[in-house]
């Protein structure tokens, strides 16, 4: 079963402890402190895994705790540092607070962020001595680690989405021009769960192109499957509007699906479109009365003879530009997206670099930025470089 929500708490480890303790020694009646530092805690990472295809690893865990840091002990011994869990989780999905607050996009492969920090180790009594005060009788405490309640949702990332109302064809296409092999059956609603599939060009490039479950009219209050699956389709570039040619007027199917998107919202209604008349092989020659700037194109095919579909998957490739990714010499590690109801202010992203971090995009200021830039595991000394300006992390 596919699943594309989770619910995690995760509980990062505390400090160890700092030792109180005085040297012992035959022939030195009054020995020093000697109590080293406690380990720090472990830390709880979520990982974008580009091998995961959703999150029903969640399922059954729910309650994840990285280690606790080693005591200090005498002889000015350090505790073992606590150890990180790190959990993989599928590339798109967002990480939301318990206020249901966007934390982080792991859009791409490889991209972290630290959802509970591991508690700052407790010092020894050794690091409190001074030439004033040569025998301090306390040591620290580790400091517990956070703990969360965070909430995980994947958004597929595809270059194209297929959108229509039940039984237009969509898995039908995709059959046809991908290597995935969703099911395909003559009742609405035959596939349930959104699943991606890799159009291969001749000239090598490739497209990720998702089949999500039919949408008919209300489904954006709920009938039908519901609208619960169009959250996939935010991420697509363009949307590949797949219209049932025998199934009467196109222009009246393309705006029910059409009313849909708006009432969805999250810009769905704006994407560009290429739409498909699906069937031509019991309609022939159909026509979509529709003047539309988003319309990029329109096919006329059959998924069940083949005819029209070469012609369709090349202008995909003509229709959908390669993706606009700039060129970063560091190493991403996530994007931020800071909410706001609307409008919904453009990500930016932290790079690390061979110093620390480097926020780029449009960066908000004050405690958000020093939220995102903890999250994104910067620790105290980290240069931070925002435009032109940079400083020291604390
Ligand atoms: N005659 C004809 N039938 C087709 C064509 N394309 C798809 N079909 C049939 O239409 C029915 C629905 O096809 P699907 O590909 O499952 O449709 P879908 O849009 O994925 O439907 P949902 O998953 O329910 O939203 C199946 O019985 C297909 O065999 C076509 O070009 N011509
Ligand atoms: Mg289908």
């Amino acid at each position: 079963m596919f699943s594309d929500r989770a619910r995690i708490h995760v509980v990062a480890g505390r400090g160890g402890n700092g030792a109180l303790s005085f040297r012992r020694e035959k022939h030195v009646p009054k020995g020093g402190p000697d109590g080293g530092d406690g380990g720090p805690g472990g830390s709880v990472i979520l990982v974008a895994d580009p091998e995961l295809r959703d999150l029903s690893a969640f399922r059954t865990r729910r309650v994840i705790e990285a280690g606790k840091g080693g005591h200090g002990g005498g002889s000015g011994r350090h505790g073992a540092a606590g150890r990180d869990i790190e959990l993989h989780v599928p590339v798109g999905t967002e990480v939301r607070d318990q206020a249901g607050e966007l934390v982080a996009d792991l859009a791409r492969p490889g991209a972290t962020v630290v959802v509970a920090r591991g508690g700052g180790p407790g010092r020894g009594n050794r690091q409190f001595a001074t030439p004033t005060r040569q025998t301090p009788r306390f040591a620290e405490i580790g400091l517990p680690g956070e703990e969360a309640d965070i909430e995980l949702h994947l958004k597929l990332l595809a270059d194209a989405a297929l959108v229509g109302q039940p039984n237009a064809g969509k898995s039908s296409l995709l059959r046809r021009i991908s290597n995935a092999k969703p099911k395909v059956a003559s009742y609405p609603f035959t596939t349930l769960a959104p699943i991606l599939g890799t159009v291969d060009a001749p000239d090598g490039r490739q497209l990720v192109v998702a089949d999500v479950p039919g949408l008919i009219e209300g489904a954006a209050e709920g009938i039908g499957l519901g609208h619960e699956f169009l959250a996939h389709l935010e991420r697509a570039r363009v949307l590949v509007h797949v219209i049932d040619a025998a199934a009467g007027d196109p222009a009246e199917q393309f705006h029910a699906v059409d009313r849909e998107l708006d009432a969805y919202g999250q810009g769905l209604a704006e994407l560009p479109q290429i739409v498909v008349l699906n069937k031509i092989d019991i309609a022939p020659g159909p026509v979509l009365e529709v003047e539309d700037e988003r319309i990029l194109g329109v096919f006329p095919l059959s998924c069940a003879t083949g005819e029209g579909v070469e012609t369709f998957q090349r202008s995909l490739f003509s229709l959908i530009p390669a993706p606009a990714e700039p060129a970063f010499e560091e190493e991403p590690v996530a994007d931020f997206l800071v909410y706001r109801p609307k409008p919904r202010r453009p990500p930016f992203r932290i790079l690390r670099t061979d110093r620390g971090y480097r926020v780029v995009g449009r960066p908000p200021e004050g405690e958000e930025l020093e939220e995102a830039l903890r999250a994104a595991g910067a620790r105290e000394g980290d240069e931070i470089a925002v435009g032109d300006e940079s400083f020291e992390y604390r």
